[in-house]
Formats: structure tokens, sequence, C-alpha cells
């Protein structure tokens, strides 16, 4: 049994595997194998679905970075705990989960005590502000209640980030929304996310590799 890598709250770039090609998902992974910089890969839907949970294995062999599984899970407790099961048994070290499914769905995963659990607080896209927006600060405040040990937080609201930040104090903070969706690297770092989540602008690189560097570095530079 592979133990589990618990990430820590600190600075770093998480690369989103959303790409559809399993092989050029493989040898990404295997690419960023001494890429300078604090990285993890986050494993989407968009590439599960090409092969099932056996991506997640696959991406492990090639890769020593934390494995977070990106199903933003949204079910009922018992269907929740199940998916968790399944992408921790094929090796992630985390699992995201919607945070507005409730208390209950939380604490289903959290129990199970198999690693990382990340919760959805509120999101990047314009839709967000419609029906999560109005209640993220509750589900901020619920999240850090239980215990999960990060949170996402959009990098395009950096005023949000900066807002939630407060009430979510020890787990890490994970924000996606750089360079695609409208926002710089760094945008969320500076107001006190820990790791910013770039998918589109590392995988349709001419050079993956070189861009996450570079992003990275552009990140972690602004806060200096
Ligand atoms: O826009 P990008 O290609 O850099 O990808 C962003 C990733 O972050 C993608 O995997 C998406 O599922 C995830 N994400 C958001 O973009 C926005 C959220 O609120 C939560 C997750």
């Amino acid at each position: 049994m592979v133990m589990n890598m618990r990430m820590q709250k600190e600075h770093g770039l998480i690369i989103a595997f959303d790409m559809e090609d399993v092989d050029f998902a493989a040898n990404l992974a295997k690419d960023l194998k001494g890429a300078e910089g604090n990285f993890a890969i986050k494993i989407g839907r968009t590439l599960e679905m090409q092969t099932g949970k056996g991506i997640i294995a696959k991406i492990k062999e090639f890769s020593d970075l934390p494995l977070i599984y990106d199903g933003k899970i949204a079910d009922i407790p018992y269907i929740s705990r199940k998916i968790a099961e399944n992408a921790y048994g094929a090796g992630a070290d985390a699992v995201i989960v919607q945070g507005f499914v409730g208390s209950d769905v939380l604490n289903e995963i959290v129990d199970l005590g198999l690693g990382d659990v990340i919760a959805v607080v509120e999101m990047t896209h314009p839709g967000s502000d419609e029906y999560i927006q109005p209640v993220s600060e509750k589900i901020a405040e619920m999240v850090e209640d239980i215990g999960v040990d990060g949170v996402v937080l959009p990098a395009t609201r950096p005023e949000r980030v900066k807002k939630l930040v407060k009430i979510v104090k020890n787990a890490y903070v994970i924000s996606p929304g750089i360079k695609a969706q409208g926002a710089n690297p760094g945008d969320a770092i500076i107001n006190g996310a820990d790791y910013e989540v770039v998918g589109r602008a590392i995988y349709e690189a001419d050079n993956p590799k070189r861009a996450a560097e570079e992003i990275y570095k552009e990140a972690i530079e602004r806060c200096h």
C-alpha cells in the first residue's frame, strides 16, 4: 500500500491535468520530474473519463508529485464516500468535494482518513455569483469547523480570496483561474492563497514544463 502524501500549507503551483490525450498526460507527468518549483498534479474528469480511475495510478507511476483527484464530488454521503474511496484507492493523495453539498458529505469523506480532503468554497465563473457566492462565507465556516485539509477559492476574484482566507485559518488554499480565465500568476497568492492552479496555460503551451516553471516563478516572485 502506497502512503498518501499530505499537502502542506506552503506556496506552490498545481497543474491541472484536464487534457484528453492519456499518453500526453503520462509524458507530461514524466517531464515534470525535476522541474524547478513546488508542484502538485490535479487530475480532472475530462482526463479521467478517457480511461477511468486507472489514470490516477498511471500518473502516479510516472510522478512523485502529490496527486489530487478533482471529481468535484457532489452527491449523497454514501455515493460521495464511494467516489472518494475509489480515488484514494487508485493512488490519489487528495480529493476535491463541493462544499455546498453540506457537512454530512464532508464529514463522511474526512472520516475515511484516507488522504487530504479539499472543499470548494467559491468558484471562478460568473455563475458562481448566482447561488454559491451568497453562501460562500457560511460554507467556509462549515468546512473550517469540520477540519478539511484544503479549500478552493477563486483567483479571478482576489478580493474574495482576501476575505475568505480570514475565515479559513487552518486549511491550505488553492486558487484556480490563472491565465486562461483571466487572473495573473500571483493574484491569489498575494491575497493569502497557498497554491495557484493552472491548466490550459501549461498543457496547451509549446513547452509545458517550461511554462509551469515560468508561471510558478512569476507567482512566487510577486510575494517578495
Ligand atoms: O482554466 P484552466 O485551464 O487553468 O483550468 C482551471 C482548473 O481549475 C480546471 O481543472 C477547473 O476544473 C478547476 N477549477 C476552476 O477552474 C474553477 C473553480 O472554481 C474550481 C476549479
